[in-house]
């Protein structure tokens, strides 16, 4: 087993999706180790998307991240950061598998219902970022 961290972002949480998504994410399979809601700062959001602060949507992705609530949360499966990536379908909904949480939930390449981690690496780094070692008890 291993884990990942994916977050619900501000689209879906505002839209009152939070619930069906994590029915969807727990009937691929998914067990919820660690969950929170939390409100971002510009500096958080701005620190955890680091990696992206040259590209052009890197404000409009700060700004969004930090309009509302999100909650991240960690999730175990095999594989699961692979499971994730492929559960939640392609960055873009248009371009989304069929049945995949952001062909089923998000709006567009920008507003896309969810994030989540891309390689064990970031998996491990991202969930420090967000939760505690006391938080995190259930994942050891
Ligand atoms: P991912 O979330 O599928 O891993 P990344 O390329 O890592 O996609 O981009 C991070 C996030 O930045 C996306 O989930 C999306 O919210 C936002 N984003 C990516 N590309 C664009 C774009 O072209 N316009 C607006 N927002 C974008
Ligand atoms: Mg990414």
């Amino acid at each position: 087993m291993s884990l990942t961290l994916a977050i619900l972002k501000p689209d879906a949480v505002g839209a009152k999706k939070a619930g069906k998504i994590l029915a969807h994410l727990e009937g691929a399979g998914f067990t919820v180790k660690a969950l929170k809601l939390v409100s971002l700062s510009k500096a958080q959001a701005g620190e955890f998307y680091a990696v992206h602060r040259e590209r052009g949507f890197y404000a409009e992705l700060v700004e969004f991240m930090t309009s509302g609530p999100v909650i991240p949360m960690v999730l175990e499966a095999n594989d699961a950061v692979a499971k994730l990536r492929s559960t939640i379908g392609a960055t873009d909904p248009a371009e989304a598998a069929p049945g995949t949480v952001r062909k089923l939930h998000a709006e567009s390449k920008g507003r896309n219902a969810i994030h989540a981690s891309d390689s064990d690496e970031n998996a491990a780094r991202e969930i420090a970022f967000f939760f505690s070692e006391f938080e995190r008890i259930a994942v050891r």
